[in-house]
């Protein structure tokens, strides 16, 4: 980094206060931010760390309603679930406040009125929904009707989740209020627009001239929205749950919640630092860092940004380095299909492995394209990696450390030719890790870190001075002590990213501080100093932890099938002649087989008055053979012949489908001569 930084503000995207946090948000947002924080902290540098509930909003209104409660309630449920399992995963913020504090109200009240005040605003009215028995404008997502495009009929006013096009609420086709069902009527109303086109040539210069160092996707993202040209924003809307429009005759409007959620970061730098905070927002040598998701880009870096441009006192942020999405099991995280590992389910299933997490989320973050989380990677990363590589490192070197010097760090001998290459070789590890930090690239940290434990498992394994200790007890000393403090380095290297193991680390090895610029050095532990009795770092996570996991989405799977499941459309009609064609009989299973080779078919044998028949049908899956036989079935008895594996199946056996394309046989529901017609 060439520019120098007196003090550097990091703020995390505000999660909404409608729902716990899963490891979406932590892959794309926290992890990667404490990391960093931390880092810099390890540095001792001048770094504070914000975050916060977003609290305001239509989403939470929604749910309230839902529940027969007050918007306030949802809040403070998902506030404090929220703020507890940040702080248990070791998600290290200075300040975890929320935008319904009072300090957060008055602080995006005032900087409206500024705004206001200096004329940044444009008032227009235009034409909204509105619910004339509910008394209120619809907000977007109040309002549900067809798709035009895919014809999909619960499309809200803003987007049809079905095929994914944004609308405009007057874009749907008949359109109900999601409060009474009522068809809404268009009513004028006056709003308040930030006209971000004003801004542009300066957000031009400041991105696409000054910032092309930003990561490609945040860059590209910003370029296509300044290439398509902005438009005024607005930021009010007519809603009763928000900050109130601090304007007069603005009764029943607020500010939006993306104008009022940014100055969230503001008000929870007041809350932290009611001295000192604008040193963090207004100085120039202060360094603003904004870690979000890919979703907030166009806020952060083009909306946020002209807001504060208008106001005209603020620093604007020094990068932006959004992450893209993580997926789940091959399957977008979504949190209304509860689709998600949720972070205070992790913590009570997983009681303390908060680094198991943490390391994993990093190792596999999604920065440069997404990604998917799955329970097999996360236990292979687990035993394979913190068990095998880092664990066991260290554990060979504390139990080593017992066994021949009863806790005891010895002394430096002389050094030999693999001494100094391996040393070499662990001294580049800090500049690796410098680089790779500073420029957000938290995966490769990760592996640099990594690879500091490689190079002391690999030195032990060459070295093997658990057979030199019959021989060379003076050799075994410079060996170990070199082991020694490659632990004592680890502790240092993974502290921004496994703090709860590098703690319990420097505990056994009796180390009190902990300075990043001591990473490297051989003189972390001194001859003579005493380290504790070993304790396993990690452990191995069994196959049945991890099937369990996986069992717990399948039912999420299954119960969003029978939550979701509409009837297929009903097929055109038929003449009653058509019907006639179709000759469907009763007739009673006699033999069922499995059909070699063909892990979807059974053969059966059945009686059908006539003789009988052989027919093969697909129902393998969810049948098995001594299941069925006994049981009266309906079959299509005039179905033309079909060979199936080499098998003529004389007819089709019907059968019902379930959501999930589960099939149940349908048969008489009393007692009926096999043969008999079905009609
Ligand atoms: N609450 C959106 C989100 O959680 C929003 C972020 C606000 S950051 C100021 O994705
Ligand atoms: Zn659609």
């Amino acid at each position: 980094m060439e520019k120098k930084f007196a003090r550097t503000l990091v703020t995390t995207a505000l999660p909404y206060a409608n729902g716990p946090v899963h490891i979406g948000h932590l892959a794309g947002v926290y992890i990667p931010a404490d990391i960093y924080t931390r880092y810099l902290r390890l540095k001792e540098e001048d770094v504070i760390m914000i975050g916060g509930s977003d609290e305001h909003g239509v989403p939470i209104t929604i749910k309230a309603k839902a529940e027969g409660v007050t918007p306030q309630d949802i809040v403070d449920r998902y506030h404090t679930i929220i703020k507890d399992s940040f702080e248990e995963l070791g998600i290290s913020f200075d300040v975890y406040s929320r935008t319904t504090s009072e300090i957060h109200k008055k602080t995006a009240s005032d900087f409206f009125s500024k705004l206001y005040k200096k004329g940044e605003f444009i008032e227009k009215t235009s034409m909204q929904y509105y619910d004339e028995d509910a008394n209120q404008f619809l907000a977007d997502r109040y309002i549900v009707g067809t798709c035009p495009h895919c014809k999909n009929e619960r499309a809200y006013g803003d987007q049809c989740e079905a095929c994914g096009t944004s609308l405009n609420a007057t874009d749907l086709i008949d359109p109900r209020s999601a409060i009474t069902g009522n068809r809404p009527v268009l009513r004028e109303t006056k709003h308040w627009y930030l006209p971000l086109d004003k801004w542009e040539p300066k957000l031009r210069e400041w991105i696409l001239e000054g910032h092309k160092e930003w990561k490609p996707n945040v860059y590209g993202q910003c370029k296509s929205w300044l290439d398509l040209g902005l438009q005024p924003r607005a930021v009010s809307r007519d809603l009763d749950w928000g900050v109130p429009v601090p304007v007069e005759g603005a009764e029943g409007k607020v500010l939006y919640v993306w104008f009022d959620a940014p100055i969230g970061y503001i008000s929870n730098t007041k809350e932290l630092l009611p001295d000192t905070w604008e040193d963090y927002w207004k100085k120039k040598d202060t360094r603003i860092i904004n870690f979000i998701g890919k979703d907030n880009i166009v806020f952060h870096c083009i909306v946020f940004p002209a807001m504060l441009m208008a106001d005209g006192d603020y620093q604007l942020p020094e990068n932006v380095p959004a992450n893209e999405f993580l997926n789940l099991e091959g399957d977008k995280i979504s949190t209304s299909r509860n689709w998600a590992v949720w972070l205070h389910e992790y913590l009570k299933e997983f009681p303390g492995k908060q680094d198991v997490l943490r390391y994993v989320l990093t190792a596999n973050a999604p920065e440069t394209k997404d990604n998917d989380f799955t329970w097999r990677d996360f236990q292979a990363r687990n035993n394979n990696e913190l068990v095998a590589i880092l664990g066991n490192f260290i554990n060979r070197a504390l139990v080593l450390t017992h066994k021949y010097y009863k806790g005891i760090v010895p002394a430096l001998g002389e050094l030999t030719d693999y001494d100094n290459a391996t040393l070499a070789e662990f001294k580049d590890v800090k500049a690796a890790l410098e680089n790779n930090i500073e420029t957000f690239r938290f995966r490769e940290a990760l592996k640099d870190a990594m690879n500091l434990a490689r190079i002391g498992n690999k030195y032990l394994a060459d070295t093997e001075p658990w057979k030199l200790a019959k021989t060379d007890m003076t050799r075994v000393d410079t060996i170990m002590y070199i082991a020694l403090q490659i632990s004592a380095n680890l502790a240092i290297a993974f502290e921004p990213f496994l703090p709860f193991t590098t703690a319990k680390l420097r505990n056994i090895l009796n180390i009190k501080s902990c300075e990043w610029e001591e990473l490297g050095s051989i003189n972390l532990l001194s001859t003579g100093a005493t380290i504790n009795a070993p304790e396993l770092l990690f452990e191995k996570i069994e196959d049945s932890v991890i099937e369990e996991q996986i069992a717990k989405l399948n039912r999420t799977k299954e119960e969003n099938l029978i939550k979701n499941y509409k009837p297929a459309p009903v097929a055109d009609n038929i003449p009653f002649d058509d019907f006639m064609k179709l000759d469907v009989r009763v007739g009673r299973i006699l033999e069922c087989t499995k059909v070699p080779k063909a892990d979807k078919l059974l053969q059966f044998k059945i009686d059908d008055g006539m003789g009988g028949r052989t027919i093969v049908s697909g129902i393998a899956k969810y049948y098995a053979p001594e299941d069925l036989i006994g049981k009266d079935v309906c079959f299509v008895a005039n179905f033309a012949p079909r060979k199936l594996k080499g098998i003529e199946s004389q007819g089709m056996i019907l059968s019902a489908e379930n959501p999930d394309g589960s099939l149940v046989v349908i048969g008489p529901q009393g007692e009926v001569k096999a043969g008999s017609q079905v009609k």
